[in-house]
């Protein structure tokens, strides 16, 4: 469960398939389109975008700062008929702008859903300003994928910083064991933990680089978010975590499929900013 507060009133709603919750600051929203009824994943994630875009183009909340998608059966199929790889492609139809543009992108995470679901669900949480982009100088910033990893490359960016009542906060997209664009350490989750968590760690500093007065620190404020593929690495991946990162966080873990293949896990989160160094 994720627990957004602002200040109220909130008011709450729905907007085509689209259903918000909107505060002073803060827009948090869902969409679930039943892929049976959408025909396949290229047009279900195309439509649940455009429903999602010419919402927030009417929204006082314009600039989605986060988005979580669940992809059911994310890795099934080869090649570029990959359930992920079509929900990128639909996503990359519907939204209309031009990554190299560098239009501000909102953070992401995109983790599967087990087969069966009948739903492609993404959540959203959007502000009347956009965040700062940040990228991870370790990692090709995923809009600039090569064709290998498919037709469209993922539009996310690696984490964004928003302010909210006066502090800054870090959004982490999904992160995991790729390094420039490849996958590092295949059939080593532990290794992999730790390459992800490097990842973190440098995309965090990258964010420090860009805003000078400001730090994310991981404290028990934050929460990071590990995805599990298989449930029987649980134990060593929290061993690792345990090992590598800052006791105080908070930490949680979710069975998820990770949207490569050799992928066994991926973190994301949200911590905060301090001021000073
Ligand atoms: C990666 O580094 C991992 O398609 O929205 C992470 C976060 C990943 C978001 C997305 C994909 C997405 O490429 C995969």
């Amino acid at each position: 469960m994720e627990v957004w507060q602002c200040a109220g009133p909130i008011k709450t709603g729905s907007w085509d398939l689209l259903r918000f919750a909107q505060g002073e600051q803060l827009t948090m929203g869902h969409i679930a389109l039943d892929l049976r009824v959408e025909g396949d994943m290229r047009k279900t994630s195309r439509k649940a975008y455009d429903i999602l875009q010419s919402y927030l183009q009417q929204s006082p909340h314009q600039w989605p700062l986060k988005i979580w998608n669940y992809i059911p059966g994310i890795n099934q199929g080869t090649g570029d008929e990959e359930l992920y790889r079509q929900f990128c492609l639909g996503r990359a139809e519907a939204v209309l702008i031009d990554p190299g543009d560098r239009p501000p992108l909102p953070a992401a995470t995109a983790i599967g859903a087990p087969a069966g679901e009948p739903a492609l669900q993404v959540y959203f949480l959007a502000a009347a300003l956009p965040g700062l982009d940040v990228e991870n100088p370790r990692q090709v910033s995923a809009w600039r994928y090569p064709r290998q990893y498919g037709p469209k490359s993922p539009l996310f960016s690696r984490g964004t910083i928003f302010r909210l009542n006066g502090s800054h906060q870090f959004l982490i997209s999904g992160t995991a064991s790729v390094v420039g664009h490849q996958t590092h350490h295949e059939n080593q989750v532990a290794n992999q933990v730790s390459e992800s968590l490097r990842n973190i760690r440098s995309l965090l500093e990258e964010g420090h680089r860009l805003m000078r007065d400001s730090h994310a620190i991981l404290d028990s404020d934050g929460v990071l978010k590990v995805y599990v593929r298989n449930p029987g690495d649980l134990e060593l991946i929290q061993r690792t975590l345990d090992k590598e990162a800052p006791a105080e966080i908070q930490k949680i873990y979710l069975q998820g499929d990770i949207c490569r293949e050799n992928l066994l896990t991926e973190i994301d989160g949200i911590v905060n900013c301090r001021s000073g160094e």
